[in-house]
């Protein structure tokens, strides 16, 4: 039977190429131009990444491997885990070999936990999440070859055993953060017979009421968030690290404390907050007449509405129909629910007199939290580091992608402002 590595070598020899075949007959087309406002407006929308694992089409939202998520939203993180490597969803006997691939390497050390023991009491669990990844970086197989003088056809393959590493652990890193830092008792050893979400759900250790529903949400929640192309901060930040021959651990490190920014991956703990303080405020769902009015009273406070806007999308998000729809078969009368289902109903109408808002449809971050949260999983400034965890596997099939085609390291041209006050002259 094939491994993901046999898997893999084949297709690599294809999409090497496939590359070839594209820079030998368009390699000098232009693909974007840049303009001096985007060039100030960080790069949005200049064409200039390559990114296979998944794409997001303004209209539409994510796709992987040129499958709507909506298409996917039945999938483990295993099988999509798979998919964006290996742009193929996998049969029954590829699933059965790829987990007990992952399942092997679900040890985290010791020492993972005593310096995660030692950190401040009041740290921010992605503080805790990023530097659990970033001591792990002693483990990198990529950097014992790389000392070893591994050839650099070879670089992917030492890339996608830190891959499998990395996935496999993090639930388990992860599931201790929560336990630590919100004193939940002892950590809960990991279950090597488990899959990826059930252990994750397992070693929470939450509630045992309505588990079944939760390690279903909690397996919806790390497919919808597993991958979003190439060019937000955190794929970014990780392809830019992994380019210098750095490895996973490095940049997966870097890119999560992209991720913890309240443009980005943070946006859920603050949506989730504003929620909250809004129903306090009103006592409990509050009318639409009431939400109207909060939301231009933190528009007019000079912040950002959370969970709503976007970079590229200019729709409502697919993530955020998948949640909504998830709330509404399990727990359509939850008052945090409702108040995320009537916010749908005001906010984009009000964004959309908001002229420099170019999107004013939710995106992920509208919903995920409120989910979490009816569940039991109420510490919001943890919601982050379950984003990361699903988002290790776009991430980690991007810089394994990437080794494999040889990319080079990555280094645009920067330009000063004097610069560009002369040449627009
Ligand atoms: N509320 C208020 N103002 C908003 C807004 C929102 N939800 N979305 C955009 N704007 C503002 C921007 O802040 C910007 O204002 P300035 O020119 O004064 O700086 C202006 O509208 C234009 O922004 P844009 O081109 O529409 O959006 P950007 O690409 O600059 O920013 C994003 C995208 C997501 C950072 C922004 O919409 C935002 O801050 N949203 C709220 C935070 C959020 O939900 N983030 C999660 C995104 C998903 C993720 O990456 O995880």
């Amino acid at each position: 039977m094939s491994t993901i590595f046999d898997i893999l070598s084949k297709k690599v020899i294809e999409w090497r190429k496939d590359e070839s075949t594209i820079l030998e007959k368009g390699g000098a087309k232009v693909l974007s131009e840049v303009t001096v406002s985007q060039a100030f407006g960080g790069m949005r929308g200049v064409r200039s990444i390559i990114c296979d694992t998944s794409r997001v089409p303004q209209e539409q939202g994510l796709i992987i491997r040129e499958i709507p998520l909506k298409n996917l939203f039945d999938k483990t993180p295993e099988e999509i885990f798979f998919l964006l490597l290996t742009s193929e969803l996998p049969d029954a006997a590829q699933i059965s070999d790829f987990s007990s691939e992952i399942k092997k390497r679900k040890n985290v050390p010791q020492y993972v936990w005593d310096v995660l023991k030692a950190m401040p009491k009041d740290s921010h669990p992605m503080t805790m999440l990023n530097t659990a990844v970033l001591v792990l970086q002693i483990e990198s197989v990529f950097a014992h070859q790389y000392d070893g003088g591994m050839r650099k056809e070879d670089y992917w393959k030492a890339t996608l055993e830190d891959a499998l590493n990395i996935v496999a652990k993090l639930p388990a890193i992860a599931a201790g953060i929560y336990r630590l830092r919100f004193n939940k008792g002892e950590i809960i050893p990991s279950d090597l017979h488990m899959d990826l979400t059930g252990d994750y759900v397992h070693m929470l250790g939450l509630d045992e009421n309505k588990k079944d529903e939760f390690n279903e949400l909690m397996r919806l929640y790390l497919v919808a968030h597993c991958d979003h192309e190439g060019g937000n901060v955190s794929a970014l930040t990780n392809l830019t690290i992994n380019s210098a021959l750095s490895d996973l651990y490095y940049s997966m490190s870097g890119g999560f404390n992209g991720l913890a920014g309240p443009l980005h991956g943070l946006a859920n703990q603050e949506c989730l907050k504003w929620i909250l303080d809004i129903m306090k405020k009103y006592g409990s769902t509050p009318t639409k007449e009431e939400l109207k009015e909060v939301v231009w009273e933190t528009l007019n406070s000079g912040k950002v509405i959370p969970g709503y806007g976007h970079a590229v999308l200019r729709v409502t998000d697919p993530r955020f129909e998948g949640f909504l729809q998830f709330g509404k078969t399990h727990f359509p009368d939850d008052p945090i629910f409702l108040t995320v289902s009537r916010l749908f109903e005001v906010v984009p109408e009000e964004l959309k007199k908001v002229e420099k808002i170019k999107n004013p449809w939710p995106n992920v971050d509208a919903a995920s939290g409120s989910m979490l949260y009816y569940y039991g999983l109420k510490e919001f400034s943890y919601y982050t580091v379950v984003f990361a965890v699903s988002r290790s596997l776009g991430l980690t099939a991007q810089a394994v992608v990437n080794r494999a085609m040889l990319s080079p390291i990555i280094r645009p041209k920067s330009v000063t402002t004097k610069f560009v006050k002369e040449f627009i002259s």
